[in-house]
């Protein structure tokens, strides 16, 4: 007997089982966090909503325009949240501007500008291209506001007062690239573009300079043992499973207290220390508390603070696995759930750079690619666990493939007037398609069934891990099975004139338009543009798009189908409009392949 196709309605009850299924839940993943002994003896009263989540992005710099990384980080953050959206949680995303320290003092300084100006200057940058790029953050903070102004002070007195901020002498290395402190195992010989001796930092190659002064510290080393705990209780809390790993063996040497305050005589750019006037609070202290800050502390913050949930590049992982940690630890804060972590996008095997002159503007190439093109490419093509290199090639190949010929080309088809005159939702024949074989589907036909059935679930569990691309994969090669389902039958062969042939022909149509339903609405956290295209064209309305409303083909489990004689939405438009490589075809004119109708 084959397994029954999963029931799903729009109420709550329905959304856990589709939670139920083969992978872990979101809200059983919820609960087993909450146990965990550093939250039960967090000083902070619990009250989680288990329906409430909160991403965030780092707070991006603004000595220097955006470019294609801070828009991947933004993109991953964003498929999650509405990924959690569709999933009917209350969900909080941010994103923003960190706009403090010496970097962006000097940046400001060399342009001219009072830092001020030139920090909202590049923050608009970045909040338009966001906004260019249906990034749909509830929340945009910038450092410079004065809810986090008071949010840092009163995080940084709780530290103070816990006597875990003492006054000392710092004496060591310093990148100012990387607002970052080094000891001399981080630090290694190189040689500057005028041919100098320099010293750098060993991880970041970032020029780094010998600095001692007078400062605050912060007893760092007091934590190691507690997050220690924190990893070996929760293996989750670091995705992907290689970044955990590179955080215990971080945790493997000593932990040296942290300089946590630069003089207010080199670094006047940010917020002064509470009662020292002469002092100015470290710029990843302040920056790290701006999660703080959107979750609405020093008030109340815990229905937020609970469920944090960060998106970080692998490049400020121990500040965010680290420091960020051991800080709430003093602070008697909750840590977050889960701190997920991306490898970088490189450009023709390179890091970015502007003296490469290799860093690719995303705003121009999603007017190029369109905003859902760069968004698929980006999520698609993006492996968090090791770098990727960004090719243009690449992009309107994969483009081309997946979105205009493969998914755009299974809804030309179904909708096509040739085989589809009446533009409806058509009826699903149940004796040619009957739930066990013996209708004219062949076995492969109930192998894509299944295949699609299960999408749901696997789709979950890998937008869960952050393995964005491995969802798009699994939804990808689903709708090659359904063009491969189409193909093989080929409706436009059959007889009209006969009943029988036009009733397989209509359950033809019926289940792909089912299975492009199946993808319109897994789709939308990836690119929300074109699936509300797909599902408008497939007359399925607005508040039909959850993922409780997917119940995959009903009709063959006997059951009612919304859909079926639906008129078919009105917007006929191509779904994606296939892109032309205009350098590549100049150099390879007989290449060029004709768009398709
Ligand atoms: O570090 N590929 O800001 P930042 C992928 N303000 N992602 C990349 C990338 C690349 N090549 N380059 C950068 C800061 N990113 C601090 C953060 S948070 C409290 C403070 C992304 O402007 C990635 O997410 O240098 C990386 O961690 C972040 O941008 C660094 O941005």
């Amino acid at each position: 007997m084959r397994t029954p196709f999963l029931l799903v309605t729009r109420s709550c009850k329905a959304i856990h089982r589709l939670q139920q299924s083969a992978f872990v839940s979101p809200v059983s993943a919820l609960y087993r966090h909450q146990t965990n002994s550093v939250l039960r003896n967090s000083s902070t009263v619990s009250c989680k909503d288990d329906r409430s989540y909160y991403i965030t992005t780092p707070i991006f710099y603004v000595n220097a325009s955006p470019h294609l990384g801070h828009l991947y980080s933004a993109v991953i953050a964003d498929c999650l949240h509405r990924y959690k959206l569709l999933q009917g949680f209350n969900s909080k995303f941010a994103t923003g501007t960190d706009e403090h320290g010496l970097k962006i003092q000097q940046a400001a300084a060399a342009a001219g500008k009072d830092p001020l100006t030139f920090c909202t200057d590049v923050s608009e940058r970045f909040k338009h291209l966001f906004n260019s790029c249906n990034i749909s953050y509830t929340d945009y903070i910038r450092t410079t506001e004065q809810r986090h102004h008071q949010a840092v002070k009163h995080f940084w007195s709780v530290l103070w007062n816990k006597g875990l901020i003492y006054k000392g002498s710092y004496e060591g290395w310093y990148s100012t690239q990387d607002e970052s402190f080094l000891t001399a195992l981080q630090v290694g010989d190189a040689v500057d573009s005028s041919g100098n001796e320099i010293k750098v930092s060993l991880e970041s190659g970032h020029k780094v300079e010998w600095m001692k002064e007078e400062n605050y510290m912060f007893r760092l080393s007091a934590f190691h043992a507690q997050l220690l705990d924190w990893l070996k209780g929760n293996p989750q809390a670091i995705q992907p499973e290689i970044f955990y790993q590179v955080v215990l063996k971080w945790l493997q040497d000593d932990l040296p207290d942290l300089s946590v305050s630069r003089q207010r005589s080199r670094l006047q750019w940010g917020i002064p220390v509470p009662g020292d006037a002469e002092q100015t609070i470290y710029v990843w202290l302040d920056a790290l508390v701006n999660y703080l800050t959107v979750a609405g502390y020093p008030d109340i913050h815990n229905q937020w603070w609970n469920v944090a949930h960060h998106i970080v590049g692998k490049d400020i992982l121990k500040f965010h696995a680290v420091y960020w940690p051991a800080f709430l630890l003093g602070a008697g804060l909750p840590l977050p759930q889960t701190i997920y972590v991306h490898s970088h996008w490189t450009v023709g095997g390179k890091k970015m750079s502007k003296s490469l002159g290799n860093v690719v503007d995303p705003l121009e190439r999603s007017k190029q690619f369109t905003t859902d093109g760069m968004r698929y490419f980006l999520l698609r093509q993006g492996v968090p666990d090791s770098d990727s290199d960004y090719t243009d090639d690449k992009a309107f190949k994969l483009l081309n493939a997946e979105l205009a010929d493969s998914l755009g080309g299974l809804l030309n088809r179904c909708t096509a007037p040739a085989l589809n005159p009446a533009q409806v939702y058509t009826a699903f024949c149940p004796q040619s398609f009957p739930s066990e074989q013996g209708g004219r589907a062949v076995g492969e036909d109930y192998h894509m069934l299944e295949a699609v059935k299960n999408l749901p679930a696997v789709v979950e569990q890998h937008y869960e891990s952050m393995h964005v691309y491995k969802a798009l994969e699994a939804i990808s090669a689903c709708v090659r099975q359904t063009n491969g389902f189409v193909q093989r039958h080929a409706p436009w062969k059959l007889e009209r004139s006969d009943i029988t042939d036009q009733r397989w022909l209509d359950t033809i149509i019926h289940v792909s338009l089912e299975c492009l339903r199946m993808y319109g609405t897994l789709l939308q956290p990836v690119v929300p543009e074109i699936s509300d295209k797909l599902l408008s064209r497939l007359g399925v309305q607005p508040d039909e798009r959850g993922l409780a409303d997917v119940n995959f083909l009903p009709k063959i489990r006997g059951m009612d189908c919304p859909f079926e004689g639906r008129v078919l939405g009105s917007d006929t438009g191509v779904l994606f409009t296939r892109l032309e490589n205009l350098d590549r075809d100049k150099q390879n004119p007989k290449k060029t392949k004709k768009a398709k109708k």
